[in-house]
């Protein structure tokens, strides 16, 4: 898809349309300078006035920040609150208890309109209803929904109750749910019967069976099922419950558990660079306060904004700017329960026209398969679609190629939308690196500028600082409020992953390589330096995905890359060696098949290799260490040029230079 232009169009600067820059919340390049001045000068003061503006505290705290344990940073720690007053009360209180918070819409676009008040309801029943089974503040609680307004619901009703909750998107596989409910010690899995995708019913609670049957789950009391679907589904008597009868009768209103400002509101697993999963702990308030700030600063939202984040509340990103931001702002926001593809590909700017959308933010991966799909069918396109509402545009997940993003910008956005490429992580809670629609001058394929009071630098091996102009690793300098606590149950682990002692135990590394721009300082991001993929946006290990290769019984060895995929960004290619001779022809398209489907059921669908090349054994050097550097060279189908004299068995290359 790339073509020769895209890289002569690097340069173009598209400036925010002076209409917009007059109305936003941070206007202008000053504005913004003056902000990044003003946490400088005073870090601490900074965050305190932000802190003391944009949330209500039961207790206000009187410390910022206490960096006596760093890495373990904590923020606002003597101060009280609660997430979900902060999301919900507030706005009943201030007048807007009737504005639309959520208008959902179905697979089969079915559309529900929840007022704030409605939503109040629902959460403070669903939390009386948790206490009710004896959920306390403390407890961790598993949420395996789908898309839907109970999703929300619960995840506001464990943060009513002071709960910790741990959302598994609806993709993984009954294995990595088990583990996770194992690594949280969860006391209730929240789920449905069916999750609804593309006018097919998928099940859920049956694969939170078959994770619980699987052993070590004795932590879990009860299971709560949302019914979403019309089937009958299996039944554990005493364990499993209907949503609806745990709700009824239960008190319209729910006094919120005040919690410490660091009390952890939620874990969320996330693929690192070895095999297991780490669970990301986040803090109450200093998550919450991010969350709000850069809906407000990124986003520029407005009380009339029709706002719409299409990720799923299963990631980060349905995390911060479904669950919580856009509710804690008083926003009106669009929750998708469907595909960008059904009924066809022109769903999301349907869904744009009818509801009006004027904030769309969605991923690079789901903008490549739409410009395909309206390149292949006119009938799509979005010019056939009234997206006048349109105000913003913004972009998460991975780098954007500037082709795509020029696609975004004037297919969708009528070139007169700032479009924001927002660079963050699950670990930062919020938006790192991103161009503020009323400021910032955007460049396709640069999330441009650090936003104020974030710290980010590019440095080399050592944590010395590069000069402009040279590719290093992303790293952040100073804590900020939203930032990851702790891995869950492995301090050591999150010493290691994110303040290694190489760069010297106290700024934090991203994973990602960088570039910064000698002119104008803009980033651009290269890409993770670990071993972790990004499929379509979803992170995954190569560690994991091998883990699950060899965990077959068929399977010796196995080595797993990622390679350029012009609509996934990368695509999983897994080198393999079987116990038996290598497979060739049927046998080998029959094999890679089988191993294929068991990926899926040892993690989920979205790990299962694309490509799976076997071999009679895998390049190594003579210490035995897999040379993955060359297997990426072979994936991409590219001669390899580099030296091979350090390989002991340079003939394996011929062999898995090409897909059976
Ligand atoms: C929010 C989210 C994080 C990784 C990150 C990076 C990549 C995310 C990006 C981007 C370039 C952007 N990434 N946004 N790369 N430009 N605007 O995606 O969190 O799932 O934890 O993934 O995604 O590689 O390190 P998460």
């Amino acid at each position: 898809m790339a073509d020769i232009e895209t890289f002569k169009q690097e340069n173009r600067v598209f400036a925010p349309p002076a209409e917009f820059v007059k109305n936003a919340a941070i206007s202008g390049m000053d504005a913004y300078h003056a902000m990044c001045k003003e946490a400088e000068q005073d870090y601490e003061g900074f965050w305190a006035k932000l802190a003391k503006q944009n949330l209500q505290w039961k207790q206000p705290f009187t410390k910022t920040l206490n960096e006596s344990e760093a890495p373990f940073y904590k923020w606002f720690e003597d101060g009280k609150i609660n997430v979900s007053y902060n999301c919900l009360d507030v706005h009943l209180e201030n007048g807007n208890a009737d504005k639309t918070a959520i208008i959902f819409e179905s697979d089969d676009a079915t559309v529900t309109r929840v007022s704030y008040r409605e939503l109040h309801k629902k959460v403070c029943q669903f939390a009386n209803g948790l206490k009710s089974l004896g959920v306390k503040k403390g407890d961790r609680v598993v949420i395996y929904m789908p898309m839907s307004v109970e999703g929300v619901a619960a995840m506001q009703a464990c943060a009513r109750i002071g709960a910790t909750h741990s959302v598994v998107f609806g993709g993984f596989s009954a294995k990595s749910l088990q583990e996770r409910v194992i690594d949280a010690g969860a006391v209730a899995v929240l789920t449905s019967d069916v999750q609804v995708r593309g006018g097919k019913q998928l099940p859920l609670k049956a694969i939170v069976d078959e994770a619980l049957n699987m052993g070590g789950c004795d932590t879990i009391k009860n299971v709560i099922v949302y019914k979403r679907g019309s089937g009958e589904i299996n039944w554990v008597n005493g364990r499993d419950l209907w949503l609806h009868d745990v709700v009824a009768g239960q008190a319209e209103t729910c006094e919120p558990e005040w919690v410490d400002a660091e009390h952890p509101l939620f874990i969320l697993y996330t693929s690192g660079s070895t095999g297991k999963p780490k669970g990301v702990q986040h803090a109450s308030a200093g998550y919450l306060l991010w969350a709000v700030l850069t809906m407000k600063w990124t986003f520029d939202i407005k009380p009339n904004d029709v706002y719409w984040c299409t990720a799923d509340i299963g990631w980060i990103t349905g995390h911060t700017y479904i669950a919580y931001g856009p509710l804690a702002v008083g926003a009106t926001q669009i929750v998708f329960e469907g595909v960008p593809t059904y009924p066809n590909a022109g769903r999301f700017w349907d869904m744009v026209q009818r509801h009006k959308a004027s904030i769309f933010y969605t991923a690079p991966t789901a903008i490549r398969s739409l410009i395909k799909a309206a390149d292949a069918d006119e009938k799509i396109h979005p010019k056939q679609y009234d997206l006048s509402s349109l105000r913003l545009l913004g972009s998460v997940g991975e780098p954007i190629n500037p082709e795509a993003w020029m696609w975004y910008y004037k297919n969708v956005g009528g070139e007169k939308c700032p479009v924001v490429d927002t660079f963050w992580q699950t670990e930062t809670g919020g938006h790192m690196i991103s161009p503020l629609p009323g400021a910032t001058p955007q460049v396709p394929g640069s999330c441009t500028l650090p936003l104020p009071g974030i710290a980010a630098a590019i440095v080399d091996e050592t944590g010395n600082d590069l000069p402009d102009g040279n590719g290093g690793i992303l790293v952040v300098k100073r804590p900020w409020p939203s930032m990851i606590r702790t891995i869950w149950n492995d301090p050591e682990r999150f010493k290691k992953s994110y303040f290694p002692e190489e760069l010297g135990g106290k700024i934090y590394l991203a994973g990602d390589g960088a570039i910064r721009n000698k002119d104008n300082g803009y980033f651009t991001i290269t890409g993770r330096i670990d071993d972790v993929l990004n499929v379509s946006g979803h992170r995954m290990g190569t560690m994991e995905i091998e883990s699950a290769l060899v965990a077959n019984s068929m399977v010796a060895e196995a080595a797993v890359v990622g390679k350029p995929d012009p609509t996934t960004g990368e695509s999983i290619c897994a080198f393999v060696v079987l116990k038996r001779p290598r497979p060739t022809g049927d046998e080998a398209k029959q094999i890679a098949k089988e191993l294929r489907d068991w990926v899926a059921k040892e993690i989920g669908p979205i790990a299962k290799p694309k490509e799976i090349r076997f071999g009679d054994n895998l390049p190594k050097t003579r210490s035995g260490k897999i040379m993955r550097r060359l297997l990426r060279v072979l994936a991409k189908g590219e001669d390899i040029t580099q030296d091979v004299s350090t390989l002991e068995n340079p003939a394996i290359l011929d062999q898995l230079k090409e897909a059976q």
